[in-house]
C-alpha cells in the first residue's frame, strides 16, 4: 500500500465548498451537537411538514430500530423535480448518451422531467398502483428508467429495481419476495451493440409470479415482443392518454421509498429497504460533499440504475441538488476503449464517477485511447464499488485527470444508502487506495474478532458505532434477519462485513470483505448463491465457491464441484455448468473456473473449510502454506485439490 500524499490541488484549495478547517468543524458538530446539526441539515430538503425530531435509532436488542426525522412529511419526487421549477425549469436535468456513438443524445429539462414523471405516475395509478405497493423495475439505462423511479416515488409506491443483467429466475425470485403487482420494463435493452431481451425475460419470470397484474413496457429499441392482452401496456400509449399533472403524495419520512436486493453471505438475496426522508437527505448531502457540485456542471455517474450507486448518484442525490445528471446506456469499451473519454469531451463533463474494474479494463488497453481525447473539462474523478488498487488510482489521477482532479474514493454499501467514508475534495489530502475519512455523523470503528475497539493505527473488522440518516431500515419481510445479520456479530454496532485498516494519520483503507461475499467487477455476489445454483444441476452433488484475485474483475469466481457418482468429469460438463449458472442467476455470476473435486475439505462437523479452498484458488500449492489441516475429517482431499487445480 502506498503512503504517498496528494495534497488538495491548488485550484481546489482556492474555491472548494469546504476547506479542511470547515470540514473538521462540520464533522465535529455532526457528532457533538447531532440533533441540532441534523435538523439544520434536513432543511436542504423541501418538507410538507418539517421534522422536529432527528435521530431516534437504537442498535441495542431491547429497543432496536432505525428511525430519523419521523414526524416530517415530504415527497421525494417533488424534492427532485418540482422545487427546482422556479429556478431551473429549462436547465437539463437528465442528459442521455446512447449506446451507439452515432445515435442522438437526449435531454430532458426539469420542466420536461416534471411532465414525463407526472404522466408516468398517472399511468401507474391507472394500472392500479397505490401508495405502499411494490413495483418491480427491470429496465435498460434509458431516461424512462429514471422516470419510473420518480413516478413510483411520486405516488408513494415502493420501487424494487432488478438489474437488467439478471436472469428470469432471479427476477422472479425478487418479484415474489416483495409481492409486486406491477412490473416496468422495456422491449429490449442495448449494451455494447447487443440487444438484451428484457421483455422476453419478464414473460418467462411472470409464469411464476401470479401477483403481477400489469406490465408497463417502454418501447426502447422497437424489437418485436409479445404483448399479453389485459396485462401488458405500452408506456407511450398510456402516457399519451394520461394527465401531465400528478400531485405528489405526502409521505412520512419513514415511509418506504425503495427495496433493492443485495447478496449476503448466507441465504437468498436480501431486500434492503430504504425510507423517504433520511435516505434522500443522505444521498443529497453526500452528493454535494463528495463531488462539490456547482450549478452548470455536467455530472456523470457511470453506474447502472440496477445498483445502489445508480439510485443514489444517478437519480436521487444529483436531482435533489438540481444537477444535470448524465445517464449512459452502454458499456465503457464500446465501440472502443476511448468511449468514456469521448463522452466526457462530447458533453463537457466536469465530474466522472466510475468503478475500479472499468478503470483496470481501460488501463490495460494502453494510454493512447485516453490521449486521443482532451478531457480538459474534467475537474473531479470518483470511484466506488471495490477497493481501488494504487496502480489504477495513479493511472486515473495521472493519465485520465492529468494530475489536476482529486480522486474521490467513496466507500459505502447498498445498506448504507450513500457514501460513508470518502474524501472531501477541497479538504482532504489523498493517499492512493485510501477512502480517507468519514462523512458527517459517521462513526467508523475497527474492532478485533472479540469486538474490542482498537484505537490508533489498527486493522480489523469495520463497524459503524451509531446510526446515520441513510441507513437501511430493515430487510423486506424479515426484520429479525436485519437485526441478526448486522447487529449481533458485534452487539450494539452495525457490522459492515468489510475489513479495514486505519493508519497513523487516521486514514481508512478498506481491505475487502471478511465474509463469504465476493466482489466481481464491483458487483456483490454471495458465494452461497452460486453454490445453490450449481447444486440445482442434476449432475452436481455438492459445490463450494470462493473468490480469487482477478486482474480486471478484482475478484473472479472459483467453483469446486463434486459430481454425483456415475457422472463423468468432462470439459463438456464444465462448460455446461458455467452456462447453467449464467442462466440461473445471470452473466455477472459466471464462474471463471470450475474444478471437479471428488471431495471437499470439511471439518468433522461437516463445515467446508473455505480458508483452504481460497488459498488453493489463489494458487497456493504448498500444503504447508495452507495452514492447519488437522481438523479436517479427511486431510487427503487437499492433496487431490492441489494436484487438480485449474488455472
Ligand atoms: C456502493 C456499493 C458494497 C461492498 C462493500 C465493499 C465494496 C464499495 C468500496 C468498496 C473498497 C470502496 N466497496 N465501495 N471497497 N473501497 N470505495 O458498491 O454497494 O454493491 O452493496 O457493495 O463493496 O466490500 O461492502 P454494494
Amino acid at each position: 500500500m502506498s503512503d504517498d500524499f496528494f495534497p488538495v490541488p491548488e485550484a481546489w484549495a482556492k474555491d472548494a465548498l469546504m476547506d479542511r478547517a470547515a470540514r473538521d468543524a462540520d464533522y465535529a458538530r455532526s457528532i457533538g451537537d447531532a440533533d441540532a446539526y441534523w435538523l439544520e441539515r434536513a432543511q436542504r430538503l423541501d418538507w410538507i411538514t418539517a421534522p422536529t425530531k432527528s435521530n431516534e435509532s437504537s442498535f441495542a436488542e431491547a429497543d432496536f430500530g432505525v428511525k430519523w426525522f419521523a414526524d416530517g412529511v415530504l415527497n421525494v419526487s417533488a424534492n427532485c423535480i418540482d422545487r427546482h421549477l422556479a429556478e431551473r425549469a429549462d436547465q437539463t436535468a437528465i442528459l442521455w448518451e446512447p449506446d451507439s456513438p452515432d445515435a442522438q443524445p437526449r435531454r430532458y429539462s426539469y420542466r420536461q422531467l416534471h411532465e414525463q414523471v407526472c404522466r408516468f405516475a398517472n399511468v401507474l395509478k391507472a394500472a392500479g398502483a397505490k401508495k405502499g405497493d411494490r413495483i418491480t423495475v427491470y429496465m435498460p439505462m434509458i431516461p424512462e428508467a429514471a422516470f419510473a423511479l420518480l413516478a413510483c416515488a411520486r405516488i408513494g409506491a415502493v420501487h424494487s429495481v432488478v438489474f437488467g443483467g439478471f436472469s428470469p429466475d432471479a427476477l422472479a425470485g425478487r418479484i415474489q419476495d416483495c409481492d409486486s403487482n406491477i412490473v416496468i420494463t422495456a422491449d429490449e435493452g442495448r449494451r455494447g451493440g447487443k440487444a438484451v431481451p428484457l421483455k422476453v425475460n419478464v414473460d418467462a419470470a411472470l409464469a411464476h409470479c401470479p401477483s403481477v397484474k400489469k406490465v408497463i413496457v417502454v418501447k426502447a429499441t422497437g424489437g418485436a415482443v409479445m404483448m399479453q392482452d389485459g396485462r401488458d401496456l405500452w408506456l407511450h400509449d398510456e402516457a399519451a392518454k394520461a394527465s401531465p399533472d400528478c400531485p405528489p403524495e405526502p409521505m412520512h419520512a419513514e415511509d418506504p421509498l425503495f427495496i433493492l436486493y443485495t447478496s449476503g453471505s448466507t441465504g437468498k438475496p436480501k431486500g434492503v429497504l430504504h425510507t423517504t426522508g433520511g435516505y434522500l437527505l443522505w444521498a443529497a448531502l453526500t452528493h454535494e460533499l463528495c463531488f462539490d457540485y456547482r450549478p452548470g456542471d455536467i455530472y456523470w455517474c457511470a453506474a447502472d440504475i440496477g445498483w445502489v450507486t445508480g439510485h443514489s448518484y444517478i437519480v436521487y442525490g444529483p436531482l435533489a441538488n438540481g444537477a444535470t445528471t448524465l445517464m449512459y446506456e452502454g458499456v465503457p469499451n464500446y465501440p472502443t476503449p476511448a468511449r468514456i473519454w469521448e463522452v466526457v469531451d462530447r458533453h463537457q463533463v466536469q465530474t466522472l464517477f466510475t468503478a475500479p474494474t472499468a478503470l483496470r479494463a481501460l488501463m490495460k488497453e494502453g494510454d493512447d485511447f485516453v490521449h486521443s481525447t482532451s478531457r480538459a473539462s474534467l475537474r473531479l474523478l470518483g470511484t466506488v464499488g471495490e477497493p481501488i488498487n494504487p496502480e489504477a488510482w495513479r493511472w486515473y489521477h495521472g493519465v485520465v485527470g492529468e494530475g489536476r482532479c482529486p480522486i474521490i474514493d467513496t466507500w459505502w454499501q447498498t445498506e448504507t444508502g450513500a457514501a460513508m467514508i470518502a474524501p472531501t475534495p477541497g479538504a482532504t489530502d489523498l493517499k492512493p487506495g485510501s477512502a480517507t475519512f468519514p462523512m458527517p455523523g459517521v462513526v467508523p470503528q475497527i474492532v478485533d474478532a472479540e469486538g474490542t475497539v482498537l484505537d490508533g493505527a489498527a486493522e480489523g473488522n469495520l463497524v459503524i458505532a451509531q446510526s446515520w440518516p441513510g441507513q437501511m431500515r430493515t430487510v423486506w419481510g424479515d426484520h429479525d434477519r436485519f437485526f441478526q445479520t448486522y447487529f449481533t456479530t458485534f452487539p450494539g454496532k452495525y457490522t459492515t462485513g468489510d475489513g479495514a485498516r486505519r493508519d497513523a494519520d487516521g486514514y481508512y483503507w478498506i481491505t475487502g470483505r471478511v465474509d463469504d461475499v465476493i466482489n466481481v467487477s464491483g458487483h456483490r455476489m454471495g458465494t452461497a448463491e452460486v453454490e445453490s445454483a450449481l447444486v440445482l444441476h442434476e449432475s452436481v452433488a455438492e459445490a463450494a465457491v470462493v473468490g480469487f484475485p482477478h486482474d480486471i474483475k478484482g475478484q473472479g469466481i472459483y467453483a469446486y464441484v463434486t459430481l454425483n457418482s456415475g457422472e463423468e468429469a468432462t470439459d463438456e460438463l464444465r462448460k455446461t455448468l458455467v452456462k447453467w449458472v449464467r442462466t440461473e442467476i445471470g452473466p455477472i455470476a459466471t464462474p471463471d473456473v470450475v474444478q471437479f473435486a471428488p471431495g471437499l475439505p470439511k471439518t468433522r462437523s461437516g463445515k467446508i473449510m473455505r480458508r483452504i479452498l481460497r488459498k488453493i484458488a489463489e494458487g497456493e500449492v504448498s500444503t504447508q502454506a495452507l495452514g492447519d489441516t488437522s481438523t479436517l475429517a479427511d486431510p487427503s482431499v487437499v492433496d487431490n485439490l492441489v494436484a487438480n487445480r485449474q488455472s
